[in-house]
């Protein structure tokens, strides 16, 4: 982390089902067989066969972004703007200014919570859903965060949180509660190192940020340099080593696309 521009994976989660409010809102908008991405921006590809949500900020306002033909993401505008310029989408329509991005629809992210997607590699083949975390920031990525409890101290001090006030937040408990499985083996962590780190730094709430941030770059150095896979192709090599390799299947399956930020 911190050394030059960051280089994220974009990862594609496909909508399945929308939210009550969504499916009212994209009604004439969307058509009804076209394929709906939520897009978000990730430094740790090898986790993602740990995703067992993904975030959005409720206040955020987020665009519908038309790519081709019956097909559409969910980014902030901002994102859409920059991933324009990275020659990504949008044709030969490229837009002149971000009034001129093949928005059809714009909304906060309150509006998509619940919505089921598919999320490329998660053991939670039936699909994950949106949730919304406080934290996210817009001016970062694409607005989208998706969430890997066993190895992202936020995420996991997010789920725990959004499971205890579930009421609050409107939503059904058990979509904060998908099992987590252990992808990283740490000789410090053991194989659930966010769980373990938000214990051991006596975290509590997501409110927590200095210990949280702490966290995160405990396990991030400890994942990254003395991390072993557990799961997947590339089970038994190390993170350093099977990072690049996840990420380019994922690009190579078309399930993920570089994103600078
Ligand atoms: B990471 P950096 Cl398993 N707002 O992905 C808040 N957080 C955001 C964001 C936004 N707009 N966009 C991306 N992020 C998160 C996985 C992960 C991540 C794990 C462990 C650590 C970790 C699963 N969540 O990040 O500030 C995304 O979460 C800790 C470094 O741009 C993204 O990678 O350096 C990371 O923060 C990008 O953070």
């Amino acid at each position: 982390e911190g050394i030059g521009p960051q280089e994220y994976s974009a990862i594609k989660l496909q909508v399945k089902e929308w939210s009550p409010k969504m499916a009212e809102l994209v009604k004439g908008k969307v058509e009804d067989d076209a394929k709906v991405y939520f897009v978000p921006a990730t430094l740790r590809p090898e986790t993602m066969y740990g995703q067992t949500s993904c975030f959005v900020g409720p206040k955020i306002n987020y665009g519908l972004f038309k790519l081709k033909e019956k097909e559409y993401i969910v980014v902030t505008k901002r994102a859409a703007w920059n991933m324009a310029f990275q020659g990504h989408f949008f044709g030969d329509k490229f837009p002149k200014t971000q009034d001129e991005l093949p928005q059809v629809l714009e909304v906060p992210g309150s509006a998509f919570v619940g919505t089921l997607v598919n999320a490329p590699l998660s053991f939670h083949t039936g699909g994950i859903r949106i949730l919304p975390m406080e934290s996210v920031s817009a001016a970062k990525g694409t607005g989208v965060v998706t969430s890997v409890p066993s190895d992202s101290p936020d995420d996991y001090a997010t789920l725990v949180d959004l499971a205890k006030k579930a009421e609050y937040y409107g939503i059904q408990k058990e979509w904060a509660e998908l099992e987590i499985f252990p992808l990283i083996e740490t000789p410090t962590y053991g194989n659930l190192t966010a769980p373990a780190l938000v214990k051991e730094l006596k975290i509590n709430s997501p409110k927590d940020v200095t210990q949280l941030a702490q966290a995160k770059d405990l396990a991030y150095t400890e994942g990254f340099y003395k991390g072993t896979l557990l799961v997947g192709k590339y089970k038994g090599e190390a993170v350093s080593e099977a990072k690049d390799k996840v990420r380019k299947d994922l690009y190579d399956s078309g399930d993920a696309f570089p994103f600078a930020d």
